[in-house]
């Protein structure tokens, strides 16, 4: 045990909190095999450790910014699943009003500040915002999520660079998933631990298996304290895998099925399972995870059942015409 380790009842509000993100996951995936999705979806199917462990160690005062694969983070956060399924089918009833869809839900309430399609934006997001809150004077943390594509991006530098210099309250939680599209990292870095980079930017990295729940929710927990005490950012590496490809639009082909065998042997969800069956007995789990499941496929029911966002037209706007002065031009 260290000062960091969850409760039994943390443990399991985790796991239940992974398998309604499974189930999100994989309900989504048949419903575009049966053609009722539109667009691209991104899956998390085998990073869902990294998502719940991260926001679980968050106060609810504190803020989070996420990817365009952000489903783990936004039920680790708490927000309700029937909303969040209502938002990625464009309904009225979504956190966006229907007008974020998967990549790009907010939640003011709960600081959710975000999922962001642009590869990289979730990083300077939280950096601002943990700026924000040290004008203000605010003991509240940002904690800012991103792909290990994201972490080559120009603006990944600049903000850890600044976040290290003013010493922000952001932590920054760099999941590592093994590519970017069909990139394997290999191709994409000049270094293979990215933590590493955290020693040039003068902050603690390290990194931490990202299957792995606990470790997840004690490195982030730590790092929290951290910047919450004013001692400035750190950059957390989990090493993670995705299972089902790079989106629902995926052609395949390019994760040879050996690693693929060897990650689903670490499915976080099964290896979550055995740690509470131990403690809490398979039963009590069982029941969980059965619960959690009737949750989700409740929340599709009554998230396809509601309306369409309302489509108000505007009064056409008058023809343009030059101010009698030119506008000054
Ligand atoms: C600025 C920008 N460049 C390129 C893209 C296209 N794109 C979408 S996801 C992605 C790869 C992201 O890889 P990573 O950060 O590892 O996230 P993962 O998909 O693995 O979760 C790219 C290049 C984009 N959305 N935004
Ligand atoms: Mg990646």
């Amino acid at each position: 045990m260290t000062a960091n380790s969850p409760s039994e009842q943390e443990l399991l509000e985790m796991h239940r909190r992974m398998v309604l993100t499974r189930c999100l996951e994989e309900t989504l995936g048949e419903m575009h095999k049966a053609g009722r999705t539109r667009g691209p979806i991104h899956r998390c199917d085998g990073q869902e450790a990294v998502g719940v462990g991260a926001t679980a160690a968050l106060a609810a005062e504190d803020f989070v910014t996420t990817t365009h694969r952000g489903h783990a983070v936004y039920l680790g956060r708490g927000l309700d699943p029937r909303r969040v399924v209502a938002e990625i089918f464009g309904r009225e009833t979504g956190y966006c009003a229907g007008r974020g869809g998967h990549m790009l839900l907010g939640d003011v309430e709960t600081g959710m500040l975000g999922g962001n399609a642009i590869v990289g934006a979730s990083i300077p997001a939280a950096t601002g915002m943990a700026l924000s809150m040290q004008l203000q004077g605010a003991a509240r943390v940002a904690l800012a999520v991103f792909g290990d594509g994201a972490a080559q991006t120009g603006i990944c530098h600049e903000s850890m660079n600044i976040a290290a210099l003013w010493r922000l309250p952001v932590v920054f939680l760099l999941e590592h998933n093994a590519y970017g599209l069909t990139v394997h990292h290999s191709a994409q870095s000049s270094v293979p631990e990215l933590s590493a980079r955290a020693a040039g930017y003068g902050m603690p990295g390290e990194t931490i298996d990202g299957n792995d729940v606990v470790a997840v929710f004690q490195a982030v927990a730590q790092a929290v304290q951290r910047a919450r005490r004013g001692d400035g950012p750190s950059l957390i590496e989990a090493r993670t895998y995705r299972l089902e490809g790079f989106s629902t639009s995926d052609m395949g082909g390019y994760q040879p099925e050996d690693e693929i065998a060897k990650w689903r042997a670490r499915d976080p969800i099964m290896l979550s399972r055995a740690r509470l069956a131990e403690a809490l007995g398979a039963a009590r789990v069982a029941a969980c995870e059965a619960a959690a499941r009737a949750e989700m496929d409740a929340a599709f029911e009554t998230a396809l059942a509601d309306p369409m966002p309302g489509f108000t037209p505007h009064a056409p706007s008058a023809p343009y015409s030059e101010p009698p002065d030119g506008g000054g031009r």
